[in-house]
């Protein structure tokens, strides 16, 4: 015997997967869990016997519902589901995913078109951040396509504009959690250097590829390969972790590690982010206002490397292995250290809309 769960499969940015109306799965977290596990068909290394593609950008799971605090007209809680372990972390963001959760609201009745495009204000509950969507809605309807490009999809689509209204401390206490731009950390096996822990939307530590002795301008797949790296990078993120207040993190898909280099593509800043063992083939939403937020603060391990555009708004090019990603900085013009506001472009596509079957041995069903 299996359970049907209603399910649209998504596109949202570089990031893809089952897209559910909170009201469709248990409402005990730990039940939760073991369905979406089994939806996605984890633990395993490929994934087998689930929807997900065995690799973090394609094991992740939205859930959707209707907003429950004043001027909040959607809610969304992002689910990274670990491949290969029996873990849901529910504590991140995923500005990508976010993309399609408007599509998915709209294309499922939670909310209704408003005329050629749709604004909605989105309340990501994992960090309790609000932002307003904007989707191309002619006649009525989800319009997905269009000539929007972002470096990662192949082709083009329909715009899809992210405001960010608040991204300072998203799971960290703070934009700046140690209290300092710039580290000087010593960690055993990796030697001293220099790190920016910082959280604007996503906690990242950022460090100079060239302090680890790599360029910065490797291939995803040489990455993915160099175990030396990696090994430090999770030593270092060991130690990190416990300096922005966030425990022990062996468990805990984040704080990502970026290693950052000049940008060589006519950009800001050239990196390569580890998702926190694997290398992003391009670069998270919120990991990019991050990265872009410390290419503005003075004094951040950017300092020297990143090219920053003057005025008080600010369109910062993150170079990232598959192009770039830009987004829109504004900084308080009295004080410019204080990023007041990020905006961006992202498209998503519905690819799919069905049932997902679970065994009934994990779950037999909201009963009516
Ligand atoms: O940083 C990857 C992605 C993400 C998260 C990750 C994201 C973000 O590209 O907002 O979008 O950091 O695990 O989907």
């Amino acid at each position: 015997m299996q359970t049907p769960i209603s399910c649209l499969f998504m596109r949202g940015g570089t990031s893809r997967g089952p897209f559910f109306n909170a009201a469709d799965l248990p409402a005990d977290i730990a039940l939760r869990d073991r369905v979406l596990l089994a939806v996605m068909g984890s633990p395993d290394r490929r994934q087998i016997d689930g929807l997900g593609g065995a690799n973090p950008l394609t094991s992740k799971v939205g859930i959707v519902s209707r907003g429950k605090s004043p001027g909040v007209d959607l809610d969304f809680l992002f689910a990274q589901v670990v491949v290969a372990e029996s873990v849901v972390d529910t504590t991140p963001n995923c500005g990508n995913m976010l993309a399609a959760v408007v599509p998915f609201a709209l294309e499922t009745g939670l909310a209704q078109a408003q005329g050629e495009n749709t604004t909605l204000r989105v309340l990501t509950l994992n960090t309790d951040m609000q932002c307003d969507v904007t989707v191309a809605t002619p006649g009525g309807r989800v319009s997905y396509a269009g000539e929007a490009k972002i470096d990662g999809v192949p082709g083009s689509a329909a715009p899809i504009k992210i405001n960010f209204l608040d991204t300072a401390g998203s799971v960290c206490s703070s934009l700046l959690p140690t209290g300092r731009v710039l580290d000087e950390v010593s960690v055993e096996g990796v030697g001293a250097l220099q790190v920016t822990c910082i959280d604007n939307g996503m906690p990242l530590v950022m460090l100079r590829a060239a302090d680890l002795g790599r360029t910065g301008y490797e291939s995803v797949a040489d990455l993915n390969a160099d175990i030396e790296l990696k090994t430090r990078l999770e030593a270092l993120r060991l130690h990190t972790g416990k300096l922005m207040g966030l425990g022990d993190v062996s468990k805990k898909t984040y704080p990502k590690m970026c290693l950052i280099a000049a940008p060589r593509e006519g950009g800001s800043i050239a990196t390569r982010c580890f998702i926190p063992h694997v290398c992003h083939d391009a670069i998270g939403v919120l990991a990019a206002v991050t990265v872009g937020t410390a290419c503005v603060l003075e004094g951040s391990v950017a300092a020297g490397i990143a090219t920053v555009p003057a005025g008080h708004v600010k369109p910062v090019s993150v170079e990232h292995p598959t192009g770039e990603f830009t987004v829109e900085l504004e900084v308080d013009p009295a004080h410019p250290q204080n990023v007041m506001r990020a905006a961006l472009l992202r498209t998503a596509r519905l690819i799919m809309r069905g049932e997902v079957m679970v065994p009934a041995a994990i779950w037999e069903g909201n009963k009516a």
